[in-house]
């Protein structure tokens, strides 16, 4: 049984001061194999304590010294990072190669975007060249706060940590209590790449705990928040006494929209895409709009796909999706499946249950329901599990009327050979990000939703601005 009961403030590992134990569950075999501890008000009020005292002299660092502390970071990152990537497979459940590639390596995307945009990100400027003496700051918020889930742990923190340190915040990280033992690593990461003490601390806690005691603090400045909505609700909530800057990335519920000219893949393409990391990303394309001279056809062939999909547990080689994180979301996502069965859609794949042979570990059937309508609970709520719901529309209008119908608006997807629906598509969609013809987003793009999505952009230099306050000085003597 591993003992990670201890915290990261101030530059070391410390004893709690009134945690509680949580037991890690490995979700592939549903066994208890490390404890962690949950701090309490006097844990927060000691990390809070140590970056506000950080706070001041990293404030003042130069690009320059904040670029090489980043590059110290990536290059420690880069050399554990297969190490990494199997602690997060053995706390989500994430099969180990895809967990090593996927979860673990392809972080360094967002260091290289941060990276980046430091280099050409000006933090001191005059308003405009005929304007000298309108000096333009932009300064470091303070302490930041960064709480992050656990479904993609290590991306959701370097996208928050490095963006707050490169901008010359200091923070307070709050990783999932569903996936602490990544970030403890990283805390050991950040160590060994010789980041300052102080300006960096990890603790461990729960959302009712330490996130909100972190949200309502009044020496945290800025949130950055990456979770459900409703737990963005109570951050907010919990922030508004010190109109504290809160960031918010949401759930998601991402209409894939198909033409009937789309590409011969689009279909297994779009199942595959949803079902990854076992459907728990935020930007799932789990709504999937088929024109409906392909319907039939389409049908068919996410049947078929699914049903071709391995589950099977972490250490398994080949192609497969492993289990769901925990009880809580294999309950939720049971219960999801069962009210598209009552609400009348047509179960094609999968189901309720575990997977045929399995007895143990949080594994779902890959499951795909057709003839869907929007009303349905299951074309409303996130799922967060390998569950996709199909629909056919006749029109252009009527797809996009369909997509934009939800709370979410994070990300939606076009497969179309026309460019010109394409484009024109794009513009109405109500959502921070839309992909056509299955075009990954670059390095450094921004990452975020509209609508109850989010409020907030993270990567490149949009995710360097979250962590800025922008401030005019007039009269700025001429040098
Ligand atoms: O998320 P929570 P859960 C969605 C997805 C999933 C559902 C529930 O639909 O099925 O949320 O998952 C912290 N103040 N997403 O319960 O509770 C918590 O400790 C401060 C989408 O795991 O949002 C953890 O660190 N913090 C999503 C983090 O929030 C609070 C990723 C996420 O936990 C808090 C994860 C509070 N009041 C789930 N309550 C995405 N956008 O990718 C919780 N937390």
């Amino acid at each position: 049984m591993l003992d990670k009961r201890q915290f990261y403030i101030d530059g070391q590992w410390v004893a709690p001061l009134a945690g509680t134990d949580r037991a890690v569950i490995d979700p592939s075999t549903e066994q208890h194999f490390a404890t962690i501890s949950l701090g309490g008000q006097a844990d927060t009020d000691f990390a809070v304590a140590a970056a506000r005292a950080a706070f001041p002299s990293w404030r003042t660092s130069t690009k320059t010294q904040r670029i090489d502390l980043v590059r110290s970071i990536f290059d420690v990152y880069m050399r554990r990072s297969d190490e990494m990537g199997a602690v997060i497979s053995r706390e989500v459940g994430a099969p180990l190669e895809m967990s090593k590639t996927q979860q673990a390596r392809t972080s360094s995307s967002h260091f290289t975007g941060f990276l980046d945009a430091l280099e050409t990100f000006e933090f001191e400027r005059p308003l405009r060249p005929d304007t000298p003496h309108d000096r333009i700051l932009y300064e470091p918020i303070g302490v930041a706060a960064l709480i992050t889930p656990w479904n993609w742990p290590m991306k959701q923190i370097v996208l928050k940590v490095i963006p707050a340190l490169a901008s010359g915040c200091t923070a307070v990280l709050k990783p999932s209590e569903q996936a602490p033992l990544s970030a403890m690593l990283f805390a050991e990461i950040m160590h060994e790449a010789g980041v300052p003490a102080g300006v960096f601390n990890l603790l461990n806690g729960d959302g009712p705990g330490v996130g909100a005691q972190l949200s309502g603090h009044r020496d945290v400045d800025v949130v950055s928040f990456t979770g459900s909505t409703d737990a963005g609700r109570a951050i907010t909530r919990a922030g508004a006494d010190t109109v504290k800057r809160v960031r918010l990335e949401l759930g998601g519920k991402g209409a894939n929209m198909i033409f009937a000219d789309a590409h011969e893949n689009a279909v297994p393409n779009g199942v595959m895409r949803c079902f990854n990391n076992s459907g728990q990303s935020c930007n799932a394309p789990s709504r999937m709009l088929v024109e409906q001279s392909r319907y039939a056809q389409a049908v068919e062939e996410a049947k078929a796909t699914a049903e071709a999909i391995t589950v099977g547990g972490t250490s398994e080689v080949g192609p497969h999706i492993g289990p769901v994180v925990n009880a809580a979301q294999f309950d939720k996502i049971q219960t999801l499946i069962a009210s598209g069965i009552k609400e009348g859609a047509r179960l094609v794949a999968g189901g309720l249950g575990r997977p045929e042979g399995i007895e143990q570990g949080f594994y779902v059937r890959p499951t795909v329901f057709a003839d869907c309508t929007p009303d349905m609970t299951i074309m409303r709520t996130e799922i967060f599990g390998p569950v996709l719901s199909m629909m056919a529309f006749d029109t252009e209008d009527e797809a996009i009327a369909i997509a934009n119908d939800t709370d979410y608006g994070l990300t939606n997807y076009v497969q179309t050979a026309n460019p010109d629906r394409a484009q024109r598509i794009s513009r109405d969609l109500r959502s921070g990000m839309v992909e056509i013809n299955e075009q990954r987003r670059s390095t450094g793009a921004p990452f975020g939703g509209m609508k109850q999505s989010g409020t907030g952009r993270e990567g490149g230099i949009w995710g360097l601005e979250e962590f800025l306050e922008v401030r005019a000085i007039s009269g700025w003597p001429a040098d």
